[in-house]
C-alpha cells in the first residue's frame, strides 16, 4: 500500500512510547521536534540524532519536523528578521542531516491553533476540542486578560499586547509581503537540502480579534504557491483546519494541489460544524462530523499522492488523559480508519488490483 502513515510524538516528554506507536498497525514514520529550544534558536545536532535514534530502536523513521515555529520578528518583518532566517535555515539543513526530508511550519501571527475548550465532555462521555466562535465576541485582549487553549504561555500579557498592536501596525498586506520574504530566503535552503517545506494552514482559518490571517482559503493558497516556484515550496493540509468553515471546499482544494504536486503532509481529522465559525474535534469517521473522509482519501489516491499523512486530533476516550488532541486510542482508531479507507480507494482505483 501506497500511504507514508505517521504519528506525532511530543519527544521524551510525551506520555505516549514510541513503542506503543509502532503497534499501531502501518505506522511508520513519526513526526516530531526538539522541544527545549526558544522559538528563532538554532537547535542542537544532538537533540535532533537522540530522536531519530530513539525512532530506529523501534523501527520507526523520524521523517517529518512539526514545527520548526516561525520567529514573530520574521511575521513582522521587525529588525532581527535576517538573524533568524538564517537560524531557521540552519535548523532545516541540521534536520535534513538525519535523513527528515519534510518540515511543517505555520505563519499565524502570535497564536498557534485556537479553541474555546480542549476537554468539551459529550454526551457519550469522551472529550475533544471546541471552538464555540460566540463565546469570543466582546472579549478584547488588548483590555481583558485572556488567555486560550493553544496560546504560547511563554508570551507574557504585555508581550501579547505589544505583538497585537505592531500586526495591526503591519496589517494583512504587511504579513503577506512578510510570507514572500520568508519564502524567498528558505526555499533555496530546503531545495538544495532535499526538504519540502509544508505549510500549515491558519487553525481555525478566519481572524480572530482582528489579528491578520492569510492562510486561510483557496485563492490565499493559491497566491501563496505562486510566490515561489520551489518545488520545495508545499502545503500541509489539515482537513480539520480549513475545513471547518463552510466555504472552503476541502475535497476540491485537495484534488488541486495534490495533482500539482504541492500538498507535501496531510493532516486528517473531522469536525462537525456548528454554524459560521463555530466547530466540534469529532471522532475520524465521516458519519461523525461534517467532512466526507472517503471523498478525501479518494482524492489523494487518485492523485497519486505520496506525501506524509498523519490522522490528526483525537478525542479523550476510555479514560485516558493527557495532552489535549493528542492521545493514544482515538489517534490510533483514526489512523486504521484512515489505512482502510486508503486500501479500499486504491483497490477500486486499480480495478481491484492491489
Ligand atoms: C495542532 C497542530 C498545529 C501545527 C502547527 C504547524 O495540533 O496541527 O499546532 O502543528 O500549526 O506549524
Amino acid at each position: 500500500m501506497n500511504i507514508k502513515l505517521s504519528f506525532r510524538w511530543y519527544g521524551e516528554n510525551d506520555t505516549i512510547p514510541l513503542q506503543y506507536i509502532k503497534q499501531i498497525p502501518g505506522v511508520g514514520h513519526i513526526v516530531s521536534a526538539v522541544y527545549d529550544v526558544d522559538v528563532g534558536r538554532v537547535w542542537s545536532r544532538e537533540s535532533i540524532r537522540k530522536i531519530q535514534s530513539e525512532c530506529q530502536k523501534n523501527s520507526l523513521s523520524f521523517s517529518v519536523v512539526e514545527s520548526i515555529p516561525v520567529h514573530e520578528d520574521i511575521k513582522l518583518g521587525a529588525e532581527h528578521r535576517d538573524e533568524f532566517i538564517e537560524n531557521y535555515c540552519e535548523n532545516i539543513r541540521r534536520v535534513s542531516e538525519v535523513g527528515v526530508d519534510c518540515v511543517t511550519y505555520n505563519f499565524m501571527p502570535i497564536f498557534d491553533w485556537t479553541r474555546t475548550q480542549t476537554e468539551h465532555l459529550h454526551s457519550d462521555g469522551s472529550q475533544s476540542l471546541v471552538m464555540y466562535k460566540d463565546e469570543l465576541s466582546g472579549l478584547d485582549p488588548l483590555k481583558d486578560d485572556i488567555s486560550l487553549p493553544g496560546w504560547d504561555t511563554s508570551y507574557h500579557k504585555d508581550e501579547i499586547r505589544r505583538l497585537i498592536k505592531a500586526y495591526a501596525g503591519i496589517g494583512e498586506a504587511g504579513l503577506w509581503e512578510n510570507l514572500e520574504y520568508f519564502l524567498g530566503k528558505v526555499m533555496p535552503v530546503a531545495e538544495a537540502c532535499g526538504v519540502k517545506m509544508a505549510l500549515h494552514p491558519d487553525d481555525p482559518p478566519y481572524s480572530i480579534f482582528g489579528i491578520p490571517r492569510i492562510v486561510t482559503c483557496e485563492e490565499n493558497l493559491d497566491r501563496i504557491l505562486k510566490m515561489c516556484p520551489s518545488k520545495s515550496h508545499c502545503l500541509c493540509i489539515c482537513t480539520g483546519s480549513l475545513g471547518c468553515v463552510r466555504s472552503n471546499d476541502i475535497v476540491r482544494m485537495i484534488k488541486k494541489y495534490a495533482e500539482q504536486k504541492r500538498i507535501a503532509f496531510m493532516h486528517i481529522r473531522n469536525v462537525k460544524i456548528l454554524n459560521e465559525g463555530s466547530f466540534e474535534e469529532v471522532a475520524h469517521p465521516s458519519e461523525c462530523g461534517s467532512l466526507d473522509m472517503y471523498e478525501i482519501v479518494n482524492a489523494l489516491v487518485e492523485a497519486g499522492y505520496d506525501g506524509y499523512v498523519r490522522p490528526d486530533h483525537g478525542r479523550m476516550i476510555w479514560g485516558e488523559s493527557g495532552k489535549p488532541g493528542y492521545g493514544l486510542y482515538d489517534r490510533a482508531l483514526g489512523a486504521s480508519y484512515i489505512k482502510g479507507l486508503w486500501e479500499a480507494c486504491e483497490k477500486s482505483t486499480s480495478g481491484g488490483r492491489s
